[in-house]
């Protein structure tokens, strides 16, 4: 879970999406505009030029929020789009003492919310780390597993947070989002056109949804990060497509690497699989170093590109590639983790968190 903000490229595709002329872009900087607010800008612009208004963009025809139940029918296929359900800004942070029992080890920010800041290094990891990388990984695997036996009609993401949550204590490990910058729950629950860091609630899944579930571990001062996507019911056919070539595009990144590899392969790699099958690639997140820190270098970017940096043995670090059917443009919910595809089309990604070794990879959450 690493948000990088809007890119330039972003920021040119939103224009087209928008129906704004490229000047009104080109005028906006990536770092002072965010998401909602970047695309009010740009529809205010619009309609003082006069220019064309896109309905499927900014009014899905007849707009329904999460809780309004009953499919909705677009371009992209047949699921309830979700929408925000408050307008509060922010989220209250979650009370880290009365839902951690004190003999857990918890990481530095758990109790303040705050990282630390970054090493300006690439850590490379010895065995005696690397086999608690794969201890912390092969236990998000697991949670993440009963997380997927939970997904059904009917059940909330309130739920699926509460029992893996337990779970993971029961294991000795502490849930790495819950209070990482403030994040109010243990695990990410993003569901259909929900891009990432959805955060769990009362809406209970629906038939035809989509649902990634995000789970992080902090066990023994490591970490392990690893994320599915899971069908709700009866998914259409272009939702379950586009699962399908998401984790695909996952397995293909994870084959190229090895040492010696340049980090920007992967992007290349999976980006190759988004444009042969019609899928854009969310630019707004990356995959991340991981280890004694939650996040750390290298930056994985999933989408083309031409970042420097070879891989290593001893690297770890997680590949969570996010496909959407429409645009990648993610738009931020005022509770100011929620990222949505600005067109409502859906998203989905798989992560695992990988070491290189001698010769390739390995999955510490396979
Ligand atoms: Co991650």
């Amino acid at each position: 879970m690493l948000n990088l903000g809007l890119s330039r490229r972003s920021l040119l595709s939103l224009a087209k999406v928008a129906h704004v002329s490229s000047t009104v872009a080109t005028k906006t900087t990536a770092r002072t505009v965010t998401g909602l607010h970047l695309v009010r800008h740009a529809l205010q612009k619009q309609s003082s030029q006069g220019l064309h208004s896109s309905t499927s963009f900014w009014h899905p025809r007849k707009p329904r929020n999460a809780h309004g139940g009953g499919n909705l029918r677009n371009h992209f296929g047949n699921y309830t789009r979700l929408a925000p359900t408050s307008l509060r800004l922010g989220v209250v942070p979650p009370d880290v003492n009365g839902l951690v029992p004190d003999h857990i080890q918890k990481p530095g920010y758990a109790l303040r919310g705050e990282p630390s800041e970054w090493a300006a290094g690439i850590p490379i990891n010895g065995p005696e780390d690397i086999e608690k990388c794969r201890h912390a990984g092969q236990l998000a695997k697991k949670i993440l597993e009963l997380g997927g036996t939970l997904v059904k009609p009917g059940v909330s993401t309130n739920e699926i947070d509460r029992i893996l949550h337990e779970a993971i204590i029961a294991n000795k490990a502490y849930p790495s989002p819950l209070n990482y910058m403030g994040f109010p729950k243990s695990v990410c629950t993003s569901v259909s056109n929900v891009i990432a860091h959805g955060i769990p609630d009362n809406r209970c899944l629906e038939d035809g949804d989509i649902i990634n579930i995000d789970v992080t571990v902090y066990l023994d001062g490591f970490h392990g990060d690893t994320s599915a996507t899971y069908l709700v019911g009866n998914v259409d056919k272009p939702g379950k497509e586009l699962v399908e070539r998401t984790k695909e595009a996952l397995d293909e990144a994870i084959a190229i690497c090895r040492p010696g590899v340049p980090l920007n392969r992967i992007g290349k790699t999976i980006q190759a699989i988004a444009d042969r099958h019609g899928y854009t690639v969310s630019e707004q997140f990356s995959g991340h170093g991981i280890g004694k820190e939650f996040h750390c270098l290298p930056l994985i970017y999933h989408h083309d590109n031409d970042e420097d940096g070879t891989m290593e043995k001893g690297m770890v670090f997680t590949i969570e590639p996010m496909f959407c059917q429409g645009t990648a443009v993610g738009v931020q919910w005022p509770d100011k983790w929620t990222v949505a595809t600005a067109d409502g089309g859906r998203s989905a990604q798989f992560e695992h968190t990988i070491v290189i070794t001698d010769n390739g990879a390995e999955r510490l959450t396979g």
